[in-house]
């Protein structure tokens, strides 16, 4: 059985582009691989997280992540700070990813901003670290949102250079999975721009978290041109924000596109959205809900943490003592 590896930052809470890009997508897979997934808070203080936040946000993200439907019995589910594989693994790809390879990914770009000078350089390196994340378990398939596939490439460039400069066969080929019609959700307020949980405006995103009144709002503020619904897709060319609330609706009922306009086409957006919100809320109230109720044990849920952390490194550190091996370190 192929092995799986993913991971979400705890860097606020997630979005409807975290479900619909990645987490619905896992749970799709438990069906027929062995499924490792992680919290990545190594990741998420590639730029700053308010301390007492970050242990908030890492178990709401867990507890989002059960309630959306994985099942941390039949597979792991961990956070990435409890298995040290992943740093060590990770210094060992700083060494061997070139800096002409960092300098194209354009989500450091992104994050980074005109104030490059001043970002971290974990972000900087924070692909090295992802590559170490899959890696670690010699996983052979991830699935992510359509923004990560760069990144994916990096991490078969490191470790094709791994397995040359060693002279072995180590390292598999990891193949990304982009699956659906929502690969990647954009901002509710530009349509030009990926959904984000850090986005500093709440209005440009749907959190799993949000209430149906507040998703209602939301969806009814969402930007859109004046124009009314096409009814076939080749009509959404050059129209963002119309594009990415019909992708949205088409995920969410696991239609296509196509389908959505024959059915919406023609009318104006304020019918369109209303019947968005209303999926929208059937969809995420299940949610909110069971997350609510697994944030009232947290004992129970770090205990389920502690417990994946363990099998996760049961796979991992076998891995990464022969890759250090490899490299020539004598062992402790
Ligand atoms: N808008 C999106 N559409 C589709 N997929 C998305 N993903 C994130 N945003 C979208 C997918 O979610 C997974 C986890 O992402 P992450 O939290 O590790 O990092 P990210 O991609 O940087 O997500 P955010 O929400 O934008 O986080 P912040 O704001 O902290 O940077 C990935 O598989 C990603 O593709």
């Amino acid at each position: 059985m192929q092995r799986i590896f993913s991971g979400i930052q705890p860097s606020g809470i997630p979005t409807l582009g975290n479900y619909l890009g990645a987490i619905r997508n896992w749970v799709a897979l438990q069906r027929d691989h062995a499924c490792i997934y992680c919290v990545v808070d190594l990741h998420a203080i590639t730029v700053w997280q308010d301390p007492r936040q970050l242990a908030t946000q890492t178990r709401e993200l867990a507890a989002s992540i059960i309630a959306c439907g994985i099942d941390p019995q039949k597979h792991i589910l961990f956070h990435q700070s409890a298995v040290r594989a992943h740093a060590q693994l990770a210094w060992i790809f700083n060494c061997v990813a070139r800096l002409g390879w960092l300098n194209r990914m354009t989500q450091f770009k992104d994050k980074a901003g005109r104030d490059r000078e001043n970002a971290s350089a974990g972000l900087y390196v924070y692909p090295n670290l992802m590559a170490a994340d899959i890696l670690a378990y010699h996983a052979t398939r991830v699935p992510v949102g359509d923004d990560q596939r760069q990144h994916l490439e990096l991490a078969n460039d490191i470790a094709q250079k791994f397995n040359h400069d060693y002279g072995v066969a180590f390292f598999p080929t990891i193949e990304p999975l982009i699956l659906g019609p929502a690969a990647r959700v954009m901002s509710l307020r530009d349509g030009t721009k990926k959904m984000s949980k850090s986005d500093a405006s709440d209005q440009s995103r749907i959190n799993l978290s949000d209430g149906p009144d507040l998703i209602a709002q939301k969806v009814r503020r969402a930007k859109t041109d004046p124009a009314p619904l096409p009814s076939e897709p080749a009509g959404l060319e050059g129209r963002p924000e119309a594009r990415n609330l019909v992708g949205i609706y088409a995920a969410l009922a696991d239609s296509t596109p196509a389908d959505v306009l024959s059915e919406h086409g023609g009318k104006g957006f304020g019918a369109f959205k209303e019947a968005l919100a209303a999926l929208l809320v059937e969809s995420l109230a299940p949610i909110a809900a069971e997350t609510r109720r697994l944030l009232a044990d947290t004992a129970t849920l770090d205990g389920i943490l502690r417990d994946g952390a363990r099998r996760a490194a049961a796979i991992a550190d076998p891995i990464v003592a022969e890759a250090e091996r490899l490299v020539g370190f004598v062992g402790p």
